[in-house]
């Protein structure tokens, strides 16, 4: 009996930055979920915050340990998959999901493309085509507002205004994802903040749409959507409803960027998860 929760994780190794497996490991850990890490890139640092970072991409270690797991009789609660290196990386996860989830296992992806109305520099046209496809075999996808549009085909915005708020939520559910999360959402002619948009397919044909508001902080940490994930996935697999682990994530965050602000730590270092 595996009492533990276990989560593959699927993302990049970056030395400087809290993203990724650094941050990824740590909250789930926190949360009591064994976190089995599939490293898919060494970087020295975070893609966004930093110029001349070194980039390793693993795709043949990502087979090796996929080979390796098989032989191991393993099951995982859940598949996580973040920053990827490469368009054939994107079919790795694939396979991955062919070989490790089955109906019982959760299966959580970030489309981690880009932010800020722009692809992050290791990105291509071809990961954005590959992540529609990928997304397909998702039960959660957690796309910021740039990444919702890359999927989409849309022209990056700003903001949103609600109703086309509903009709991304909705059209990113028809690519697969019963739930669809869009993080760091600013809502036209809303001075609140920014928000979480949520949407959730429910048996029968229900649909429930609803969001979180947080208040906006003008910082740039990287790896709060990783944290955001992270937590919400941990929250998920202690059985905690939906709204309640978007909530606790999305709180966990902005008090994360709060904490940073107030220790004046350096924001491309990413939120100090140590506090
Ligand atoms: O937080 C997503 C992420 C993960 N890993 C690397 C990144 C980013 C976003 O920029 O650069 C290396």
């Amino acid at each position: 009996m595996n009492k533990v929760p276990r989560a593959m994780a699927v993302h990049d190794l970056s030395g400087i930055g809290r993203s990724s497996l650094s941050a990824v490991i740590s909250v789930l850990s926190t949360l009591g979920v064994q976190t089995c890490a599939m490293p898919t890139a060494l970087l020295s640092t975070d893609t966004s915050q930093f110029a001349g970072f070194s980039f390793l991409s693993l795709s043949a270690e990502m087979r090796k340990f996929m080979a390796h797991w098989q032989t191991l009789d393993l099951k995982f609660d859940a598949v996580y998959s973040g920053f990827l290196g490469s368009a054939e990386q994107v079919a790795i996860v694939g396979h991955c999901l062919d070989a490790f989830a089955d109906k019982d296992t959760l299966v959580v992806i970030d489309p981690v493309l880009g932010d800020n109305g722009e692809l992050y520099p290791t990105m291509t046209s071809d990961m954005v085509t590959g992540m529609r496809k990928l997304i397909n075999r998702a039960d959660v996808i957690t796309p910021n507002l740039t990444e919702a549009a890359l999927l989409l085909d849309e022209p990056c915005r700003a903001s949103l205004d609600l109703a086309a708020a509903r009709l991304w939520l909705r059209r990113l559910a028809d690519l697969g994802p019963g739930t669809v999360l869009i993080t760091s959402a600013v809502l036209e002619n809303d001075a609140h903040g920014s928000y979480v948009l949520a949407y959730e397919r429910a048996s029968g044909g229900r649909e429930f749409f609803w969001r979180v508001s947080c208040e906006y902080i003008p910082a740039d940490f990287p790896g709060t959507g990783d944290i955001f994930t992270s937590v919400l996935l941990g929250s998920l697999l202690r059985k905690e409803d939906l709204t309640i682990a978007c909530a606790r994530a999305m709180r966990f965050v902005a008090t994360g960027i709060r904490e940073s602000l107030r220790l004046n730590a350096p924001s491309r270092e990413g939120i100090v998860l140590e506090a």
